[in-house]
């Protein structure tokens, strides 16, 4: 990648800079202490872990800013087509190790802090999760930005930048309750506010309908206004200077709608209405596969992929003026239903303001969209009531009816005039409350729908989408889900990295996870095999400690650990695990003294959220809890069983397993969504079946 420009102000604006950033330990010191004097604004003699944290996560972003306008630059000029990934939700978690890692100076910053008198843990230690977003889906979105980015994609993440993420977890006399996660209380030293980079956000309103040159032509009055405003954040690739931009939307005030608008004279009342814009991108819905039909959800959801196709358009006519081209430009992927909205929107704009015609505007539509599932029961699927969507969105309801007329006309002429089929597959479900299939609105639009296990994508084909199946069978594939090993082994678990490269000899692995294989090679060492026993033990004690300081209980080394950390949901049969861990009990206590000692001990760890208003979820919480009472108070049973609550048959796919499995565990599972194709991949011979 190359800076590139030859005007002179250009080379004189590089030389002037001397260069890109030095990564030396001593530059290191110098940019951090710079960080600490003018950043953080703290004196560089008297400054404490957190405000070293944040002058190294400054010194770090300075680096990260650096190769993203490179990026961006390169891009640029060589125009390919570019990948939009749309998602509602993403889990970053934390960003220091995970960034420095992949810029390849983790070892450099560490040097560098010793000299200055810190640790890297210690302040790593220091930074919060970004939890925008509640659990596989939007995890495996934040993955997927780490994969892009490191296999040199030209793609662009796009969402919400919510002020509140999942709300924190607090245990009282076993119950759950939910207390506001305020993220960005201490700032947010990765993001990069982009005060011009905002887009008007329609709501509400009328159509009207106008004559342009003869042509009729619908013209949507708004009666409400929201700016969206970009906040950008940077995503470094592994050993790449690639570094693509995940672009979160927020809601402020909006001065096109002129406060006259408002029309009361009434100057207080005025100010806190532009106000409520900000409240559009407040707070994450703690509900996941759960589907409600919220107003704010819906206006959530518009809001993010109005600003987003309106950014993907700008970018697009900076370097064309012809939409026949549009489709070799731009491919958007669609997260799920929650941002389906994106078609009708697309539709909006290529008909309404760039007067394209419908069957133009149609026919790119269908070339650019794809669509990922991650449901597996009809109920998960997201439907909209169609009186909401028409008051918040007019114009929307009318381009979807038409998607929908034209695409029933078309399917009677494929299928006939089987009412049933066609009432199951149209758009629109009639009913008690009239509303707007979003799945099958993305399937009719879309050229490729996925699911994300093979099971879940025979699912989908059998069952869930039948009729669709059978109409475009071309539509249908299969995507695994998959983890990154940069987060979930070289940053969660150095010590295994550092044995799986010294074993490997190479560290091409932390790039491409095939390479994971060569392993198999040294499986039968037994010095192989005592490395990692090793590395096991001391990650165990770790984890003990940290049980003991957050719970108190003390819990036993040479114990088994038995884990299961995920939502609570009962389909993840978390009330199954805490029934057998009862069973167990039992039996220990029902048993001759002397045979106790054939017991292996376990250390049986729960850990989960709860939707908010999902009772049962939050009664099997309370369960767990009463369990691990009883069965850590008692002193007969001793180090035989322990069950610690973290406080912290129809799984589509399932990450968790994946996270667990390449750091070392036993996985023990039932037979749907990955763990099939992970026992496709581990080997009959690891696999002991029917226990
Ligand atoms: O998506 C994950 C899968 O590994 C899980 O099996 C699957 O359950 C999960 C509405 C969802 N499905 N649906 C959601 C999340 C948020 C929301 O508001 C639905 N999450 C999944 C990744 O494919």
């Amino acid at each position: 990648m190359s800076l590139g420009s030859d005007s002179a102000k250009a080379e004189r604006m590089f030389r002037l800079m001397d260069g890109f950033l030095k990564n030396d330990s001593i530059s290191l010191q110098q940019d951090i202490l710079r960080h600490v004097e003018y950043t953080v604004a703290r004196s560089r003699f008297n400054f404490d872990d957190f405000e070293a944290y944040q002058a190294l996560a400054h010194s770090v972003r300075d680096r990260l800013i650096e190769r993203s306008h490179d990026t961006q630059l390169y891009f640029k000029r060589k125009d390919p087509k570019r990948v939009y990934f749309l998602s509602f939700e993403y889990l970053m978690g934390r960003s220091l190790s995970n960034s420095v890692i992949n810029l390849g100076i983790r070892d450099q910053y560490a040097d560098a802090l010793s000299q200055l008198g810190f640790e890297f843990e210690v302040l790593a230690e220091q930074e919060g999760d970004a939890a925008l977003g509640n659990g596989g889906l939007a995890r495996l979105s934040a993955c997927q930005m780490d994969s892009m980015a490191t296999l040199d994609y030209p793609a662009w993440g796009y969402g919400l930048r919510y002020e509140y993420g999942l709300f924190r977890q607090v245990i009282l006399d076993g119950f759950q309750h939910e207390q506001p996660d305020f993220w960005l209380n201490f700032g947010n030293p990765w993001e990069t506010e982009r005060v011009h980079v905002t887009y008007p956000v329609k709501f509400y309103g009328v159509v009207e309908e106008e004559n342009l040159n003869g042509e009729k032509c619908n013209v949507w009055i708004p009666g409400e206004v929201v700016e969206a405003v970009a906040y950008d954040n940077p995503i470094p690739g592994y050993g790449t200077r690639n570094t693509i931009t995940l672009r979160l939307w927020a809601g402020k005030p909006s001065d096109q709608h002129d406060m006259e608008a408002y029309n009361t004279g009434d100057y207080i009342n005025a100010v806190v209405c532009r106000q409520k814009a900000e409240n559009i991108s407040s707070v994450l819905y703690p509900d996941d596969r759960s589907f409600q039909g919220k107003e704010l959800r819906l206006k959530q959801q518009y809001f993010f992929v109005s600003a987003s196709i309106q950014d993907i358009i700008r970018r697009f006519k900076e370097a064309h003026s012809n939409f026949d081209e549009f489709p070799e430009k731009v491919a958007l992927q669609l997260n799920d239903t929650h941002p389906s909205l994106a078609i009708a929107e697309v539709m909006r704009v290529l008909v309404d303001k760039e007067h394209l015609g419908w069957n133009k505007a149609w026919d790119i539509a269908c070339k650019i969209f794809s669509f990922t599932i991650h449901a597996v029961i009809a109920e998960g699927l997201e439907k909209i009531p169609v009186d909401l969507l028409g008051s918040l969105l007019p114009r929307h309801l009318q381009i979807i009816y038409e998607i929908n007329f034209k695409f029933v006309e078309e399917l009677k002429k494929r299928i006939g005039l089987d009412y049933n089929r066609l009432s199951r597959m149209s758009i629109i479900e009639e009913g008690a409350v009239k509303s707007i299939r979003m799945a099958n609105l993305a399937i009719v639009c879309s050229h490729t729908v996925n699911g994300v296990s093979k099971v879940h994508s025979e699912l989908l084909k059998a069952k869930l989408f039948k009729d669709f199946y059978e109409l475009w069978p071309q539509k249908f594939q299969c995507k695994t889900n998959g983890v990154t090993q940069r987060r979930w082994i070289v940053v969660s678990n150095p010590s295994l990295c550092a044995l799986i490269s010294k074993w490997l000899g190479t560290e091409a692995w932390i790039r491409d996870v095939d390479l994971l294989t060569g392993l198999r090679a040294y499986a039968a060492d037994p010095d192989l095999q005592q490395e990692w026993m090793m590395v096991k033990k001391v990650n165990k004690m770790r984890l003990a400690e940290y049980i003991e300081a957050m719970s108190g209980v003390k819990v036993s080394l040479d114990a088994m650990f038995d884990v299961q950390t995920k939502r609570i949901h009962e389909y993840k049969r978390q009330l199954l695990n805490i029934l057998g861990i009862i069973h167990r009990y039992d039996c220990i206590k029902n048993m001759e003294k002397s045979q106790r000692s054939k017991v292996v001990p376990r250390v049986c760890i729960i850990g989960g959220k709860a939707a908010p208003g999902y009772e049962i979820a939050k009664k099997i919480i309370k369960l767990c809890h009463a369990v691990a009472e009883k069965i850590n108070n008692d002193t007969d049973v001793g180090d035989l069983l322990k069950l610690h609550i973290s406080t912290a048959g129809h799984e589509a796919s399932g990450t968790g397993s994946m996270k667990f499995l390449m750091n070392g565990c036993l996985l023990l599972a039932t037979e749907d969504g990955s763990t099939v194709e992970i026992v496709e991949e581990i080997g009959a011979d690891n696999l002991i079946d029917d226990v």
